[in-house]
């Protein structure tokens, strides 16, 4: 696969950098400069990924190295077991360097910290220019999202969402919101049920190319979490658009009502499933919001759809990565609430007698897939209520989902989920007992506990936990206004009531600090 003559420039694109658009790309001239890609052994074990995870970027890489080739560009392509890789980065740029005597290397910049930290001393190490360009496929710049932040007491996801449909002009009306309101989740949220129509994502059966991935994963990173089979990931753009127009033919106007709702055996509902291939740079970004746009404009979705569709897109996921760019590296080792306890086994196997829980890490284990409200209110809110380290949590979600990249990762799992950052990201703990995952499922039915006994042996351990994290957790939290109503509530309780739920909760965590079962 290699090419051997010199070049001028060589042109570094990462494995979430799979697109045409990419400011390197861009920059490059296709006549006399050389693409560079690079399968090494550091990025997938840095943490160790979910299998299916590392066969998705395997095969999208490749695919993508010959998409490149054929518009022209070319291609030195290192395979994970080509002789002499070197399993790192750094070794590869050296080795390349080498073979290819380039000018300087050109790259656009890596979506980690981690990464970035290291291609500090590239440029004295490799004796070479080395240009790093800002990633374009964002629509706010870690910049411009520094300079928003800027004076402000409060960095809310929603002010920062609006400044955003000013910016890019997506479902405004003038000055003005399309519909008179920025936030139409009030219409949102609603429980699904069984009977309702289920569409199901694209399925793209493997092709030559994945199928050799996943037999290379399978036989090198047989350790690693998860399962490959099945194996159904788009790999390419083409792929991955068409997974998208299929989602805006079926599923979006269910979007907005179905966001929230959990269902036995229904790993999808009507959510996107589109993170992977967003965050690896098979799909662009404000090209999708356009769509959504659209589809409202020509009448086939309604507004509260369409908008909450957006908001995740425009709103959220560009923030977090403000939040991470602005933040890190000490982000990653926020602890607020000063949480110790180790991830429970369960986290890796799923057996527990918990059905939420055992639901969302099954369909974990076997899809590299939870939707949002299986990663906040049942796996997010189970470590969170124990104590959980929320570093511990954090190294769990990142290894265990296909989408996953510490950008957009860790501001969900520390500031959103764990409340770590103490209440920079969050305006209070996304905590809850039984009630609200009973409310958005149909999990309780099925489950061994019982969500409506409180304490004792059959209760369901969300609601003794509720009350114990808030009663253990009150000098960091009791003055947060939004935790007002709960914490009247604890105060109002009769003591033999509030020890009840004590020693409930005390029994629960013994048993998970013993490895018992839970
Ligand atoms: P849909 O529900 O269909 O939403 C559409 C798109 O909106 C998503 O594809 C995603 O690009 C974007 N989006 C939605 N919510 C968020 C959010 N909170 N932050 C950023 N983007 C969002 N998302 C990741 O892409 N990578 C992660 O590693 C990741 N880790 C998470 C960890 C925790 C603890 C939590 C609570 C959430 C995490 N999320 C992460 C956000 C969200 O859960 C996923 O983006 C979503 O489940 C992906 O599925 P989907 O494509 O079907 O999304
Ligand atoms: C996640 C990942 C994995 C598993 N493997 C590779 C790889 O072999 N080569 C590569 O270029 N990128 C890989 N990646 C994605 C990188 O981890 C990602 O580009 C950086 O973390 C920067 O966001
Ligand atoms: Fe989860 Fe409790 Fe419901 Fe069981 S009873 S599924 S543990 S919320």
């Amino acid at each position: 696969m290699n090419e051997t003559s010199d070049c001028r420039k060589l042109v570094l694109i990462l494995g979430d950098q799979l697109s045409q658009d990419m400011s390197s790309l861009k920059r490059a001239e296709r006549k006399q400069d050389q693409v560079l890609m690079v399968e090494v052994m550091e990025e997938a074990t840095y943490v160790r990924h979910h299998k299916k995870k590392i066969a998705f970027l395997f095969s999208a890489m490749r695919h993508f190295a010959q998409e490149l080739r054929d518009a022209g560009w070319a291609v030195d392509y290192v395979e994970l077991d080509a002789p002499g890789n070197t399993g790192s980065f750094k070794g590869e740029i050296k080795r390349a360097a080498q073979r290819l005597s380039p000018e300087g290397i050109l790259l656009t910049e890596p979506g980690e910290w981690r990464v970035m930290e290291g291609m500090h001393s590239w440029q004295d190490d490799l004796g070479l220019p080395v240009e790093i360009l800002s990633d374009q496929r964002f629509m706010c710049s870690p910049a411009e999202f520094r300079a928003w932040a800027t004076g402000r007491k409060q960095l809310r996801m929603e002010n920062f969402y609006q400044d955003m449909r000013r910016k890019t002009g997506l479902l405004m009306d003038g000055q003005k919101p399309v519909g008179g309101k920025w936030n139409f989740d009030a219409e949102n949220r609603k429980p699904a049920k069984a009977d309702l129509f289920m569409p199901s994502p694209r399925r793209v059966a493997p092709d030559k190319i994945t199928k050799e991935v996943l037999d290379l994963v399978a036989n090198r990173f047989a350790d690693h979490f998860g399962s490959l089979d099945p194996f159904w990931f788009a790999v390419t753009r083409q792929d991955a658009e068409a997974a998208f127009e299929e989602f805006l033919e079926t599923s979006l106007a269910n979007f907005g009502t179905y966001q929230d709702a959990m269902l036995q055996g229904e790993k999808f509902l009507y959510h996107a499933v589109i993170s992977a291939y967003l965050n690896a740079g098979l799909l662009d970004a404000l090209t999708l919001c356009r769509k959504v746009e659209t589809a409202y404009l020509e009448g086939k979705a309604p507004l509260n759809a369409v908008e909450g569709f957006i908001r995740q897109i425009l709103g959220w996921r560009e923030y977090v990565r403000g939040i991470y760019w602005l933040k890190m590296p000490d982000y990653a080792t926020k602890n607020a609430l000063e949480a110790h306890r180790p991830l429970p086994d369960f986290y890796w196997t799923g057996k527990t007698r918990m059905k939420c829980v055992a639901e969302a890490v099954t369909q974990t284990l076997e899809e590299a897939y939870a939707h949002h409200i299986q990663r906040l209110m049942v796996t997010g809110n189970f470590a969170l209520l124990a104590g959980v380290d929320p570093g511990e949590v954090h190294e769990w979600y990142l290894m265990v989902y296909a989408d996953a990249y510490e950008w957009v990762e860790l501001p969900n799992t520390i500031g959103m989920s764990q409340y770590a950052d103490g209440g920079l990201l969050a305006s209070k703990p996304y905590i809850s007992s039984g009630n609200y995952i009973n409310k958005m499922s149909d999990y309780c039915g099925a489950c061994s506990y019982d969500v409506n006994q409180r304490t004792g042996e059959r209760a369901c351990p969300f609601n003794a936990l509720y009350w114990h994290f808030l009663d253990r957790n009150e000098t960091h939290l009791r003055n947060n206004p939004r935790l007002g109503q709960p914490y009247a509530t604890w105060r109002k309780m009769a003591p033999e009531k509030q020890d009840q739920y004590r020693s409930s909760a005390e029994a629960i965590l013994g048993r998970l600090d013993q490895q018992g079962e839970v």
